[in-house]
């Protein structure tokens, strides 16, 4: 869909004046890989990391405020509850990298 219908849809919905609302934020988790390495979201926002390899990781926050397991072929959520920036780690392949920058 272009931007331009994507506007229109929303306009027919009704939902173009409605306040932003809390996001999903897929990350891949591909061949021991975060894609995309760094994302942004606001706090109340949700990162959904979806692994797509046959080997367990996680999404572990090298300042520990969170630790998400996430199981072959599944996927893991978290809800972002703290505004700032963190770098996030698999603890099981540590030169796994991420990073999260949560806007208030
Ligand atoms: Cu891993």
């Amino acid at each position: 869909m272009t931007p331009g219908r994507i506007a229109i849809a929303l306009t027919l919905a009704g939902l173009w004046l409605v306040p932003a609302q809390a996001e999903t934020i897929q990350v891949t988790i591909d061949k021991l890989v975060f894609a995309p390495v760094e994302v942004t979201a606001k706090v109340g926002d949700t990162i959904e990391w979806v692994n797509k390899d046959a080997l367990v990781h996680s999404a572990t926050a090298t300042n520990k405020d969170w630790d998400v397991n996430i199981a072959p072929h599944q996927s893991g959520r978290l809800v972002l509850k703290k505004p700032g920036a963190v770098d996030y780690i698999c603890k099981y392949h540590p030169n796994m990298k991420g990073r999260v920058t949560v806007a208030p």
